[in-house]
């Protein structure tokens, strides 16, 4: 069942719960090549989220900006490919939100511990804010916060879990949006953690 979030934005209950203990191994394979780091903001501070990507083009960060790159600074080699599973996913669950024929060239994969958490902000590195985002949460439960146009509009909470997928397109795209510190939890394939994968058009 899907829960509309705002105009633009709905989050798709249990959308990849039959996937997603495929699509867990899946990430790790990725991360095998392409090993998660935590990067430095450029204020200079160390995110308590690490990070790794895969696709044409990964996020980074470092003293510099937050920018795309095509290539890992970590190996100097390219990201690897995005799977074709997770090709197929971010394209089914986005035209499910509405938005037809997405294909993704980046997708950031971030992984939360205990105590982790994202502070609110708006995602506007990638070119064409025309494409949406869509996410996947991978493993223990977390609180995402939505907030609104306004950095200043009160968050509002939405339980993520295991195979929970939300798209973010069209008015939803640049809203503010963040992560509340991750609650102690235990799940039978991440352990304490949660991945999230966001599907972007970044190029
Ligand atoms: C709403 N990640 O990587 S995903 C990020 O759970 C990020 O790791 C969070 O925010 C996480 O930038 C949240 C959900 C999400 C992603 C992109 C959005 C929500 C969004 C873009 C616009 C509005
Ligand atoms: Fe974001």
């Amino acid at each position: 069942c899907s829960e509309a979030i705002c105009p633009g934005a709905v989050l798709l209950h249990g959308f990849a719960r039959a996937q997603a203990d495929a699509l867990w191994s899946i990430t790790q394979t990725v991360l095998a090549t392409a090993p998660l780091r935590q990067m430095q903001t450029p204020g200079g501070h160390w995110m308590s989220v690490q990070t790794s990507s895969c696709g044409t083009a990964g996020w980074v960060s470092d003293e510099l900006g937050y920018r795309y790159s095509t290539h890992d600074p970590l190996s100097g080699q390219r990201w690897p490919a995005i799977p074709a599973e997770f090709l197929q996913l971010a394209r089914d669950a986005a035209a499910a939100g509405g938005f037809a024929d997405f294909v993704p060239d980046a997708c950031l994969i971030n992984r939360y511990t205990p105590g982790a958490r994202m502070s609110l902000h708006q995602d506007r590195n990638e070119r064409d804010f025309g494409a949406p985002i869509v996410s996947l949460s991978l493993g223990v439960p977390a609180i995402f916060l939505f907030g609104g146009q306004q950095r200043s509009d009160k968050p509002r909470r939405y339980r993520l879990l295991h195979g929970d997928v939300v798209v973010w397109g069209g008015p939803a795209r640049l809203a503010f949006h963040g992560v509340a510190p991750l609650a102690l939890g235990d799940h039978p394939l991440s352990g304490d953690a949660r991945i999230n994968l966001t599907f972007r058009k970044a190029l």
